[in-house]
């Protein structure tokens, strides 16, 4: 089939571009537009264009696939140059989401006509990029730039309605759209030349400019060292500085910087890695999920009322069990003053708050479960209060329904023994704040059931999570090269960095914060308590809980917080007591680089990633890297830690685990087989195929 297929509708030829499933625009259909606008513009049967498309999307942008490749004729800007200086009117009728490029055509075209459900916006941002065919330049000559700038600043779309009130498209169709961009495009036909968006200037005031102005001042503040930040106010400026021409030159070369730099190609390929997780290897598109209609969550406590908020959000009823009345008062309370903070900041409506509350009813024992599709556990962490719970649970829930456990590390078969319907029992592992964390490690046990697998990743995708399926072991992903972190950072203690050294390096790496400022916040009880119940030591840590320097809520812990302090401040009694750990260990204290810090700490991490591909715990290192992208805060730019060692060089990882090993006498700093095989091969886990998990 063609990508671009010609019809005409009496007068008007219809372009209609046919390049499932979102219609990017490929080199086929930017040659194919190309060709139609030449061939409707010679072809006296014809008084006007209109660009369409099938399918659900309008044109997602650019195929971001071919952004590596050298680029195919015809190039983007050219096709808009063509659309925009044709004779005859062409105009957008934009049915569903018009993105980056794909908005960059509606630019170029005459005018715009859209459906009610139609979004539009210039997302590069979020790709590390800025608009490359024309949207720094067409935009704000159409809607001001002070309206324009903030769009591409923040990536999001908007909604048809505010699209028509901006005046970036000239009407809201409710019936056929494509029929009516045909009438508005005889119209246009009518009036003699159409108008082109490059000849604008009406938007470009005076003060549209000083508007523009303050709010690039603004974002040069809180993005600074964005390198696409700063270049979309440089873009952007040029619509007051310089003739349409040089504007878009201009823009073009910025767009080209940009995407060859390797912060944009990790964030394309977080793009793929993440849309990749969402196919399950071993289960067919065929396995259909279970209807979830309502819910039940055991526990009320913090995790518990923000995984009930998850649901409410997405309109699902939800039952929120505790064992005392007390508990659920004190959850409903919880949940009530979260959501009385969005109204406040004026994120949410008070009448949407009023309709998520209603959803979410407190019952006191597990009975309250019976009619649920699926109950998730969020009780103690301990084995034993689980398998009490999944024992009574068995007994009530309906039958087909599915029971999940949120544990962060406990072992899923065998919570799922203490029924006699283990195929129904998953691991369904989310992130505090549960209502905000957008990660879902969704835990997949041997035996359980294909559609209940399928269940917890549709459901993920429901309550607006970004589910990843791995394998039980203990830590699941995440947390278990997180431990790895949480050593590695003990170890550099003792050999001679300081917390708030560690701490700098990881913020400066991209982290919003470091493992000791993290610990305290958390609690340095929380680690303690696990250590004690696995039989593991931290010499520093440990002694610092002994200590009752719990962290933040102590008023000390890894750093000291006097009442009023914004952060934590150096404590010369911490950094003693780590000298005095040194000592009783012979270690002769050394200094280390910021450099020297972030390869101690995320190496051992990159190499227990690598035991969990080998182990099949993770499907692929991107699902890993997903994992720490969307729960672990991950800098975005640098694709997540497997996409990192491939960075640094996987031959260059063994090196240094191989001398840290040597050094400090631990074999687990070994590097794994699959670490050195690949780094022997000089590949990347780039190369490595999926596999079951
Ligand atoms: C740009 O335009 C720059 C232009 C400058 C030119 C000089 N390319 O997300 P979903 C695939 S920058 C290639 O699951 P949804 C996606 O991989 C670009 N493929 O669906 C997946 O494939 P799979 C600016 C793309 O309904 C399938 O489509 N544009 C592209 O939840 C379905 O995707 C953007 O940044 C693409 N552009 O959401 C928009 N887009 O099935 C990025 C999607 O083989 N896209 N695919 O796994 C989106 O935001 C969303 O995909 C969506 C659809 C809202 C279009």
């Amino acid at each position: 089939m063609e990508l671009v297929q010609l019809a005409l509708r009496g007068r008007v030829a219809v372009a209609t571009i046919a390049n499932p499933p979102v219609n990017a625009l490929s080199a086929g259909v930017r040659a194919g537009l190309a060709e139609a606008v030449a061939k409707a513009g010679s072809d006296p049967a014809v008084d006007a264009i209109v660009i369409a498309a099938a399918g659900k999307a309008f044109i997602a942008g650019a195929d971001i696939s071919e952004f590596g490749k050298p680029p195919a004729a015809p190039i983007l800007p050219d096709v808009l140059e063509a659309i925009e200086t044709s004779a005859k009117p062409v105009v957008a009728a934009i049915q569903g989401v018009a993105l980056g490029g794909g908005l960059e055509v509606a630019l170029a075209c005459h005018a715009r006509v859209a459906s009610p459900a139609a979004r539009l916006g210039l997302p590069e941002i979020k790709l590390g990029i800025i608009p490359g065919a024309g949207g720094t330049q067409r935009l704000p000559r159409l809607i001001g730039a002070a309206k324009a700038f903030p769009m591409m600043l923040s990536g999001e779309p908007v909604s048809a309605d505010k699209a028509a009130e901006y005046g970036l498209v000239d009407m809201v169709a409710l019936g056929d759209v494509v029929e009516a961009a045909a009438a508005l495009a005889l119209d246009l036909a009518s009036k003699g030349a159409p108008p082109r968006t490059a000849d604008r200037m009406e938007a470009l005031t005076p003060a549209d400019r000083e508007a523009f102005e303050a709010l690039a001042a603004d974002a040069t503040k809180k993005s600074g060292d964005m390198p696409n930040a700063m270049a979309l106010i440089e873009a952007v400026r040029g619509v007051f500085t310089l003739p349409f021409a040089e504007g878009m030159a201009a823009e073009r070369a910025l767009f080209r910087t940009l995407v060859a730099d390797e912060r944009s190609k990790a964030l394309r390929y977080a793009f793929f890695a993440e849309r990749e997780a969402a196919k399950v290897p071993g289960i067919e598109a065929s396995v259909k999920p279970r209807p979830i209609a309502k819910a039940a969550v055991i526990g009320a406590g913090t995790m518990g009322g923000g995984i009930a908020m998850c649901f409410a959000n997405a309109g699902i009823p939800v039952t929120l069990i505790e064992t005392e009345q007390g508990q659920i008062d004190n959850g409903m309370n919880r949940v009530a003053a979260i959501y009385e903070m969005s109204v406040t900041r004026g994120s949410l409506t008070a009448e949407k708050r009023d309709e998520r509350m209603a959803l979410i009813t407190g019952a006191v024992g597990l009975a309250a479960a019976h009619d649920a599709d699926i109950v998730i556990e969020a009780a103690f962490e301990e084995m034993g209060v689980k398998k009490q719970i999944f024992g009574a649970l068995d007994g009530i829930a309906k039958p087909g329904a599915i029971l999940a456990s949120n544990t962060s590390y406990l072992d899923i078969p065998t919570i799922a023994a203490a029924t006699k319907r283990p195929q129904d029992v998953i691991g369904m592992h989310f992130f505090s704040p549960a209502n905000v964390m957008k990660l879902l490690e969704v835990v997949r046990p041997a035996g359980v059931a294909d559609d209940v697998v399928a269940t917890a990743v549709a459901l993920g995708r429901t309550l607006g999570k970004v589910p990843v399926v791995v394998g039980n072991c203990f830590g699941f992903v995440g947390n278990r090269m997180l431990a790895q972190r949480t050593r590695a950072a003990e170890r550099l203690l003792i050999a001679g960095a300081l917390p708030h050294e560690v701490d700098a390096a990881v913020t400066a790496f991209g982290f919003k914060m470091g493992p000791f400022a993290m610990s305290d916040l958390a609690g340095n009880d929380i680690g303690w308590r696990t250590r004690k119940s696995l039989g593991k030591k931290a010499a520093v840590a440990d002694a610092l809980c002994e200590a009752g320097r719990f962290g933040q809520k102590t008023g000390k812990g890894y750093y000291l917080y006097p009442a009023g302090a914004r952060a934590g401040q150096r404590d010369p009694e911490v950094e003693a007591l780590i000298a005095r750990v040194s000592a009783e260990r012979g270690v002769t204290r050394r200094s280390f680089t910021a450099d020297e810090i972030v390869a101690r700490l995320m190496d051992p991490m990159v190499n227990e990633g690598a035991r969990i591909l080998e182990e099949g715990i993770a499907a692929r290192p991107g699902d890993i890297d997903i994992i720490w992208l969307n729960g672990y805060n991950w800098p975005a730019w640098r694709g997540g830690p497997m996409h990192w060692a491939d960075t640094v060089g996987l031959d260059v990882i063994v090196k240094r685990l191989e001398a840290q090993a040597a050094e400090s006498g631990d074999a687990t700093l070994e590097p794994s087989p699959l670490l050195r095989r690949l780094a022997t091969e000089g590949k990347g886990f780039s190369e490595l195929k999926a596999q079951a998990a």
